[in-house]
């Protein structure tokens, strides 16, 4: 991880970037399936900023409401880096990361590292208003956040930091609509899909991408959707395709994550504890989690152990 010793919990119940109600829990149980316990176990400070509550009629659903939602995640999680913390956004649905991947590129303009985005998801996300089937937001984030139109209702006045979509890694895409495809193609947004990792494993494909974050000195972003998880292992999703990672190939991407330093702020979002059976999906998350924040089975170097003569 990142050197911060400090983790700034932040809790984005928002559900309206979606149609399927029940994310607005998701906060309450991943604390309640540890996370807070398991990086104070492992050495961290955990300052839980509780859960944000920016001022917007409940059940509005409408780009105003999620601009309320955006500007208070995106303020909170510049602020944590700005004073040397690591934000962890805890949600609440997939637009959150409007909030936050602006909070981390307004701070990553200021400390002039080049941000990259490491979207671990079933989805791309890359949706705009004219080509998501749905209208649901949390299919569109990073179609807004890149800068395609139609989103300026999202950004309080002014200029806004743009991320730049050849920075983007989808990791674990397996479904995606047709207008996100050409938009992903055009726009050069890189992908591992599903049947990359099928054929190459996780290694390959996320050390190729790490060496390029530290190549360049990067700030990587890792926004976690638990529907990039296979469904037998998290069903507690409300956009779950089945063929997902295995419990196995979760852990060590999060511990390659780990091993890397690279990681400097962190999404988990999209649990549903609605559809969740008895808290299972919030506590392999939880068990993720700490992989990624450095829990190990035993230390010891990543190469092959010595064989005993
Ligand atoms: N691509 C579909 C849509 O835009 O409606 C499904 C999006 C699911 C989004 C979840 C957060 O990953
Ligand atoms: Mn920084
Ligand atoms: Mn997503
Ligand atoms: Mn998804």
């Amino acid at each position: 991880m990142d050197s911060s010793p400090t983790i700034d919990l932040i809790g984005a119940p928002i559900e309206i970037g979606t149609s399927e109600p029940g994310a607005v829990m998701g906060p309450a149980a991943l604390r309640t399936a540890g996370l807070t316990r398991v990086l104070h176990d492992l050495g961290f400070t955990v300052r839980d900023r509780g859960d944000l509550a920016p001022d917007c009629a409940v059940g509005q659903r409408d780009l105003p409401a999620i601009r309320a939602w955006m500007t208070e995640i995106s303020r909170a999680v510049e602020m944590a880096l700005d004073g040397g913390s690591l934000p962890l956004v805890a949600g609440g649905d997939h637009s959150l990361s409007l909030g936050s991947v602006d909070g981390v590129l307004r701070h990553c303009t200021r400390s002039g590292r080049p941000l990259f985005v490491l979207w671990l998801d079933a989805h791309a996300d890359f949706n705009t208003l004219e080509t998501s089937p749905s209208g649901n937001v949390h299919g569109m984030p990073l179609a807004a956040l890149c800068g395609e139109p139609g989103f300026d209702a999202l950004f309080e006045g002014g200029e806004r930091p743009l991320l730049d979509p050849r920075r983007v890694h989808l990791f674990g895409l397996r479904s995606i609509d047709t207008g996100e495809r050409a938009l992903v193609t055009q726009r050069q947004v890189n992908i591992v899909d599903m049947r990359t990792i099928d054929e190459f494993g996780v290694v390959a494909p996320l050390r190729r991408i790490l060496d390029r974050v530290a190549a360049e000195n990067g700030h990587l972003h890792a926004s976690f959707d638990v529907d990039f998880l296979d469904p037998t292992i998290a069903p507690g999703v409300g956009t779950t395709v089945p063929g997902g990672a295995t419990f196995r190939e979760a852990h060590l991407i999060m511990e390659m994550l780990c091993d890397s330093g690279l990681v400097g702020s962190l999404d988990v979002v999209e649990l549903n504890p609605f559809l969740d059976e008895r808290g299972r999906s919030a506590r392999v998350l939880v068990e993720l989690v700490a992989s990624l924040f450095g829990r190990r089975i035993i230390d010891r170097p990543t190469e092959m152990p010595p064989l005993e003569a």
